[in-house]
């Protein structure tokens, strides 16, 4: 059999939802990475702005990469939990991080390995453009949110790639099928987006709920409304979600959880117990602390307040700062309830 229609059947078999071959080359459209860069969109993620070059051309990181196979398996979940609070589909179960690389590591090992093929796996964490680079191998196109759509599966997948020295028949580039649609540029609650398919992260939630090291700005704490870990507003407005289906991934799947006030009681070991291989575990008590603040602050009630009142003399003056944010909020509800 043809080694390239191998490798999807092998990746097919270990349960990815799509697959894509591509030549190792700097993506189309590579280059906005520095505009983006020249605007300050990363906000405080220096990592982002670390290199560019080698973050734009995939050679410049593996200097043997010949080829990039693209992988992804899908977030949508169908059941919303019934908890207060919101996270995003992605990081309801255990760490993708964690999930897809062992799945590259075995679709590798399985095939490129036994062809004694170099081969490196990146996952998110490394420098490489995986949208563009996914848009190429022909998983999708990259939507007016910026985010990877695929026909079938919409724009869930999670993806990861896997560098290597062997040449493969490269998938052809998908085309663009957002035609007029403007759904997630007008959905999106603080206006993220300056101009279709472009972001700045600054003003996403998803960045000022996980990457954001510190105080959440006060323009934008009530918009987070009930989001306790990134945003899916741009996501679930998609309609190319139609033909979505719920991740057949189990280590995705939704990880129940206590309720707020509970959570805002927990020192550092209890954190790291109840989170350890999710990937809230990366966010820290702190920042996790201060998101629970602010969603209280938007949906909380008079039963809310003593907890909150509880962290607004934790040690971390993040955790303070949001806690008496949040008091204030919620009294001013009550005083609006009364009058
Ligand atoms: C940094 C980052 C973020 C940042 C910035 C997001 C962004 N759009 O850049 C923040 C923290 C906000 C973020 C949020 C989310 N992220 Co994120 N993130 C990344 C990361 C690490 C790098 C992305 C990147 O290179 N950004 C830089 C910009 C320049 O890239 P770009 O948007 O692709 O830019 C293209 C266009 O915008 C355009 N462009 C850019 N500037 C300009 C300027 C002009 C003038 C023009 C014309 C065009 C143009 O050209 C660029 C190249 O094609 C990737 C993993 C990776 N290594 O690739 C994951 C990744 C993109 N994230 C992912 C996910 C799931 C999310 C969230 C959905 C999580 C959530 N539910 O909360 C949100 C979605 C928000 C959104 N609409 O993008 C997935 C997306 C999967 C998919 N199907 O697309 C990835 C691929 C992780 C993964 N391994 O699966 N993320
Ligand atoms: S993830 Fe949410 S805040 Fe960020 S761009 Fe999409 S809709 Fe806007
Ligand atoms: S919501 Fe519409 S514009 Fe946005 S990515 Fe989906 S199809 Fe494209």
């Amino acid at each position: 059999m043809d080694r390239s229609k191998e490798l999807k059947e092998a990746a097919r078999t270990l349960g990815f939802d799509a697959i894509g071959i591509v030549e190792a080359q700097a993506p189309q459209g590579a280059d906005h990475l520095k505009d983006w860069l020249k605007l300050s969109y990363q906000g405080e993620m220096g990592w982002m702005a670390r290199r560019p070059e080698i973050r734009s051309d995939p050679r410049q990181y593996d200097s043997l990469a010949k080829t990039i196979i693209v992988a992804g398996v899908t977030s949508h979940q169908t059941s919303t939990p019934s908890r207060r609070g919101r996270i995003a589909a992605y990081a309801q179960g255990l760490d993708y991080h964690d999930i897809l690389r062992d799945k590259l590591e075995r679709l590798a090992q399985n095939t490129l390995a036994v062809w004694g093929a170099h081969y490196r796996i990146c996952v998110d964490s490394s420098p490489l453009m995986e949208k563009p680079l996914a848009a190429m191998a022909g998983l999708g196109w990259q939507g007016k949110n910026t985010l990877l759509i695929h026909s079938q599966h919409g724009p869930w997948l999670m993806l990861g790639c896997i560098l290597t020295n062997l040449n493969f028949t490269p998938d052809s580039p998908s085309s663009d099928h957002c035609g007029t649609c403007t759904r997630c540029l007008d959905a999106c609650p603080t206006q993220a987006f300056p101009q279709p398919y472009v972001l700045d992260a600054r003003r996403c939630l998803a960045y000022l709920t996980i990457e954001h090291p510190g105080s959440i700005p006060e323009e934008f704490r009530t918009l987070v409304g009930d989001r306790l870990f990134g945003c899916d507003e741009c996501l679930d407005v998609c309609p190319w979600n139609r033909h979505a289906q719920q991740s057949r991934e189990l280590r995705l799947s939704p990880i129940p959880r206590s309720d707020l006030p509970e959570m805002l009681d927990w020192d550092e070991t209890r954190f790291r117990k109840e989170f350890r291989g999710t990937p809230i575990f990366r966010l820290k008590r702190g920042r996790w602390l201060r998101n629970i603040c602010v969603v209280l602050g938007n949906i909380g009630t008079t039963e809310d307040l003593p907890a909150l009142e509880k962290a607004s003399q934790d040690l971390d003056p993040l955790v303070r700062e949001h806690a008496l944010w949040g008091k204030l909020q919620i009294m001013k509800r009550i005083e609006t309830d009364e009058n």
